[in-house]
Order: C-alpha cells, then structure tokens, then sequence
C-alpha cells in the first residue's frame, strides 16, 4: 500500500531531516523522493514556491493534494496531525520558547552554510567565531539533559541533530574548537547522534555525499586539512 505522506528530499538537506526525524519519532510510515537540487525537476519547480525542500505531500479526503513547504511547518503539521509522543511541551510558554530555538538552530544553519562553503581563510574564521558563540548561547539554555528539554526528545533536537551532523565530518578533517566551551552541548551531541531516528534521518553514505559537496565547492576546509 503507497504512504499517504510523501517527504520530497535531498540527500544533504538539514531540513529534511528536521522533517524525517520528526516523522520517524511518531513512528509515521512515509514515502521519500530524492531530488537533485543541481538539476531540480520540472515537476519540482511546479509545485516547491520556494524550489526549496523539503516538501511534503499530502493526500486531502477529497482525492486531491496539499503541498506543505517549510521544514518547521511542516514538523507542527506532523507534531498536530500524528499520534505519537509529543513533540512539544504542553505549557504555552515553553512551546513559544522551543519554536525560538529552532529558528536559532535555522540560524545557526546560515553560519554553517558559510563555514562549509566558503574558500576565504577570512570568512572561515568568522564564521567558525559566530557559530562557536551561538554554541555558547544554547549551551546556557540546556539542563541536565540527556534532550533539550531533558528526557524527553522535541523538535528543538529535531532541529539540532542535523546541526550536529555535520561537525562529526567537519571535526574529523580540522578541529574547529567550537564546542570546546561547550560540555553540555557536547553531551547533547553525543545524546542525539545515538537516537535511532536522527540516525536514519540520512542515507549510510551521508558522510562521502558531504564530502563530495565539499570538494565541489573547493571548501577552505578541505585545505586547512590539507585534503585537496
Ligand atoms: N527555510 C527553509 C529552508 C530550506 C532550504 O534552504 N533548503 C535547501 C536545501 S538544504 C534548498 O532546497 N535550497 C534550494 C537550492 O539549493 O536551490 C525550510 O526551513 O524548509
């Protein structure tokens, strides 16, 4: 029998993992496709407003299609509409506050994207700088763990797993130092990066697809560690 929900996905996208973890952890079956965003195709640039994924698909009673565009969107979509663990705290507040750290997180994404791409010495290391100082800023925000919010998991680690993600490459080909203020952000790390759904939010061959992307972009990264 076909999903009823469809995740339209890139293999790297941080935000489509936000989305797939989200799914994984309400134990919600769902069909991926895979696009190139090298070479979107055309019936991708018809229905994404943004030509940005993730998407999801889904089917309405009446036979036709919604088309969700956002990943934090579409992760209140799945916290709302899917039985499950709760995503996010009951409390109002506490609510607001967590969707204010997963725009950080969407934020600390900006940062990263310049770090990973970027072939200037000078860029590099300010970006390295400003993600080492928001690092310091969650790491104020975060208890006795093993979560964001302790035990239980929310899509403020949906957001930040994928976050997380990158640094087991980043930090194996040149040790950025930018967790080195930060012990429960590390702890944290180490907490998400065993969690079955994060784990599965990727292909197997995520690690070598990355590095591919940053061999394509010439990433200053690759050279400081002496790789290219
Ligand atoms: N704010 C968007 C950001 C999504 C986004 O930037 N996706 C990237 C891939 S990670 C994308 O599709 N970029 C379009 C492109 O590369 O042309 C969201 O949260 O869904």
């Amino acid at each position: 029998m076909p999903h009823a929900l469809t995740l339209v996905s890139h293999l790297l996208c941080p935000y489509v993992q936000r989305a797939a973890i989200a799914l994984r952890e309400k134990d919600v079956a769902f069909e991926r496709v895979v696009i190139d965003l090298a070479n979107k195709p055309d019936w991708f640039l018809k229905i994404s407003p943004l030509g940005k994924v993730p998407l999801l698909r889904v089917p309405r009673p009446d036979g036709s299609e919604s088309i969700l565009f956002e990943s934090n969107v579409i992760c209140e979509y799945i916290e709302e509409t899917q039985a499950g663990p709760r995503l996010h705290p009951e409390d109002p507040l506490e609510r607001a506050e967590h969707r204010a750290w997963m725009e950080f997180g969407s934020s600390i994404l900006a940062d990263l994207w310049g770090y990973e791409t970027t072939r200037d010495a000078e860029v590099f290391e300010q970006k390295r700088q400003a993600l080492a100082a928001k690092f310091e800023r969650v790491e104020a925000e975060l208890g006795e763990g093993p979560f964001f919010a302790g035990q239980h998991f929310s899509l403020v680690d949906a957001v930040f797993a994928p976050i997380f993600r990158y640094f087991e490459l980043f930090d194996d080909l040149h040790d950025s130092h930018v967790f080195d203020r930060t012990p429960k952000v590390s702890a944290w790390r180490r907490a998400l990066r065993e969690r079955p759904s994060v784990r599965d939010a990727v292909v197997p061959e995520y690690r070598q697809h990355l590095h591919a992307f940053l061999q394509k972009h010439e990433a200053h990264l690759l050279t400081l560690a002496g790789a290219r």
